[in-house]
């Protein structure tokens, strides 16, 4: 079977409990290979484009600020089944509920709500390319706002 890329992030609040480590090594671990990696902070715009597909729910204004409060680190992953196989990793939304019935979850493991849920992956392959050229074919377009090699 074809490798597939998919995009994952850690969040804010996976950033800031420095579980980026542990989330890679869960990454590694799990058989996909890390193709690229950055550190970014996400501005206003960059967040709401990413999220534009929950636009008119009345989480998203909360899920913006949420979202660029503070760096994020965006990964391209890949392996056979990586868009399933990286959903199946990260657990449920609801980082609270996850604790309880996805307990190894990535997002038991660092989550803390439905909003802070300390990871993002692609639910499809083809929202796995679409966000894939979201950060690393469109920079051009002013959506990421900084770039850092270290943080
Ligand atoms: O793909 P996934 O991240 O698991 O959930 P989505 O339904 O795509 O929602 C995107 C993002 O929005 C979610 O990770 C947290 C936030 N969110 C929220 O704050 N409250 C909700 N009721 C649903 C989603
Ligand atoms: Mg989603």
């Amino acid at each position: 079977t074809e490798k597939e890329k998919t995009l994952a992030i850690i969040k804010p609040d996976g950033m800031s409990g420095n579980y980026s480590e542990k989330i890679k090594n869960a990454i590694l671990d799990s058989g996909f290979t890390i193709l690229k990696e950055m550190t970014i902070q996400l501005d206003e715009d960059a967040a709401m484009g990413f999220y534009a597909e929950h636009s008119s729910r009345s989480f998203f204004s909360s899920l913006v600020k949420y979202m660029t409060s503070g760096p994020v680190l965006i990964l391209v992953l890949e392996k056979e089944n990586a868009v399933a196989d990286w959903r199946a990793l990260i657990g449920p939304t609801d980082a609270s509920a996850a604790k309880i019935t996805h307990p190894h979850s990535i997002r038991a493991m660092c989550g803390v709500t439905i909003e802070k849920n300390c990871v993002h992956g692609s639910d499809s392959l083809q929202s796995a390319r679409q966000e894939i050229a979201f950060f690393f074919e469109e920079k051009s377009s002013g959506r990421v706002v900084t770039e850092h090699d270290e943080l």
